[in-house]
């Protein structure tokens, strides 16, 4: 085995009704010491189903973030992590947790500050619909046009970094939905450059489990995102972190 990584990663997922899921999701990243200190932090949005008590089952920190939203989890999941290092993936089995080792190591040994990781390259047969993949591909190819910033996937919720790239205001997110995932990459490459924010390509899976994702309307959602960023007309949310009907 190589050596152990001299680093604490925190493991942030977003979870709403993930019951099918979250375990395998969880025991896929491999926890055999290759780091010093491995922990899951999982922001659930109220599931009804058994997801919360799973998680804690397997030895995952279970916060609950009431308020909606796959951004509003990350944001107050970044701001609690423990960890120098945050990695992160949706809760659904459709992300390499086998590959976080590997990732892990590379931002460290390579001196990279980000890394979001490509699906749509690798894609395996079935794991994104012909409606998904087209959308995909072209709300990346919009923000490549706007932002020229030459990243393949902007709809990846796979990424890599170091906690305290979050200290600088440039880098925090600010949108509580989807469009999160979009805006992690603008800033990224805006803050630290293509040298040190890099996209590498992993294999994507077809979920286990039910979405909840609404195709149309977060869709636009993105899209329109994408162009109040552009011309800077998006609301800048300075509620970072939980709140007080968080429970953590
Ligand atoms: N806490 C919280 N988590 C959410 C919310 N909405 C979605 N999630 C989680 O965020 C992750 C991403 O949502 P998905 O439904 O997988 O969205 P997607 O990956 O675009 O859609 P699929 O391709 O169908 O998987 C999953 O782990 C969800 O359980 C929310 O409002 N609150
Ligand atoms: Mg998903």
């Amino acid at each position: 085995m190589a050596d152990t990584l001299p680093v604490h990663v925190t493991v942030v997922i977003p979870t709403r009704n993930e019951e099918a899921a979250i375990v395998d999701t969880i025991r896929s990243i491999p926890n055999d010491g290759w780091c010093e200190k491995l922990d899951f932090l999982i922001v659930d949005g109220n599931s009804s189903d058994r997801t919360r008590e799973l998680a804690a089952e397997e030895g995952a920190w279970v916060v609950m973030e009431p308020r909606k939203g796959y951004g509003r989890a990350y944001r107050t999941g970044f701001a609690l992590a423990k960890g120098d290092i945050i990695v992160t993936l949706d809760a659904d089995c459709t992300y390499p947790g086998e590959e976080v080792p590997g990732l892990v190591r590379k931002l460290v040994e390579d001196n990279l500050k980000f890394i979001t990781c490509d699906r749509l390259r690798r894609a395996e047969d079935g794991a994104m619909s012909g409606l998904h993949g087209f959308g995909n591909w072209g709300l990346s190819a919009t923000a490549r046009m706007l932002f020229w910033y030459g990243v393949h996937d902007s709809q990846s919720g796979m990424w890599v970094f170091w906690k305290n790239i979050m200290e600088d205001k440039k880098m925090r997110p600010t949108h509580d939905g989807m469009p999160l995932s979009e805006e992690m990459k603008i800033n990224a490459r805006r803050v630290f450059g293509r040298k040190k924010a890099i996209e590498i390509s992993v294999p994507y899976r077809v979920r286990v489990g039910d979405a909840e994702i609404n195709t149309w309307g977060d869709g636009w959602l993105n899209f329109r995102f994408l162009f109040a960023k552009r011309f800077g007309i998006n609301r800048t949310r300075s509620d970072w972190g939980p709140d007080d009907n968080t429970q953590v």
